[in-house]
């Protein structure tokens, strides 16, 4: 009987976990089956305490992911998208807050689902044959994993609304201008890139890199006061750590060998 693909492949590269959506004759269109797969590989990663970095990446060489499945979209009523849409932001949420870091290795179109799918994670790094749109307005609907809130937190007001409202699409090139690309390399170069922001990413303390990245994530949401107050309640539960003690001893060990040698 024939086996039908595992909708996300998952591989591991030292500390790098890669998630691969694989459904390259869709371009990676999302099912619920993907979905589910990568909700399963995503506790997979963050449980295996290996992984430091996780990264997600399209099959094939077209597509990151062309968004959500049209064809599925056609058939909803409204509660099933209703339905459908909350669990597609769950997803995107979880990749957000996730306590490992996350990058989006996008290697040509990320649409739709496919550009939240990516401003979801931490870091996108894009090939140069990249590309980025919402184009849910050309479809008389609009975006509804997160895109509208995540891409004025990634890229801001003036620029979501040239990505939202316009359905238009962006090159790799142009969206490295608008702020919200880490890194561009060449498509066969673009692997390596992702391993070296990975290389950099494993080498710091996991807790401290956590901690920060929950600081980050709740900038925009409080008011300042409250986001200060957040800031230090977790500079101090990360100070207290096992892990800053030895960075800072480090630092000085360093210091005072500099001394005795000079
Ligand atoms: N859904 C389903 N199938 C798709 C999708 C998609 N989003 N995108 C591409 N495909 C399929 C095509 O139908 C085609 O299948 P087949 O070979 O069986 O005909 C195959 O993938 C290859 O695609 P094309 O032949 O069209 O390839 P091209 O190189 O000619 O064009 C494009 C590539 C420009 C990417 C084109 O395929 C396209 O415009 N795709 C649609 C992109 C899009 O509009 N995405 C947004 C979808 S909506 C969304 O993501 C909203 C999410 C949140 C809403 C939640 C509400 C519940």
């Amino acid at each position: 009987m024939h086996k039908a693909p595992p909708p996300v492949l998952a591989a591991q590269h030292g500390a790098l976990r890669v998630l691969t959506l694989n459904r390259p004759d869709k371009l990676n269109a999302f099912t619920p089956e993907m979905l589910a797969s990568l909700d399963a590989e995503l506790d997979d990663a963050l449980a295996d305490e290996a992984t430091r970095v996780i990264a997600i990446t399209g099959s094939g060489a077209k597509a990151f992911a062309a968004g959500n499945d049209i064809e599925r979209l056609v058939e909803m009523d409204s509660p099933a998208a209703y339905r459908d849409m909350l669990a597609g932001q769950r997803a995107m949420l979880r990749l957000h807050e996730s306590a490992k870091p996350t990058i989006a290795m996008v290697n040509g179109y990320a649409l739709g689902g496919g550009f939240e799918l990516a401003l979801a994670c931490d870091f996108i790094v894009a090939s140069t044959n990249a590309s980025f749109a919402f184009p849910e307005i050309t479809l008389n609907t609009m975006p509804g994993w997160g895109g509208t809130q995540l891409a004025v937190a990634k890229m801001g007001l003036a620029c979501a609304k040239r990505f939202v409202m316009s359905g238009k699409r962006f090159s790799a090139q142009a969206c490295e201008a608008f702020g919200f690309i880490h890194a561009l390399a060449a498509p066969e170069a673009l692997f390596d890139e992702v391993q070296q922001l990975a290389t950099t990413l494993a080498a710091f303390d996991p807790f401290a890199v956590e901690m920060a990245k929950r600081a980050l994530n709740r900038a925009g949401e409080l008011p300042l006061s409250a986001g200060l107050d957040f800031e230090a309640a977790h500079y101090a539960v990360n100070f207290a750590s096992e892990g800053a003690r030895a960075g800072l001893r480090h630092f000085m060990a360093r210091k005072s060998a500099a001394t005795v040698t000079s």
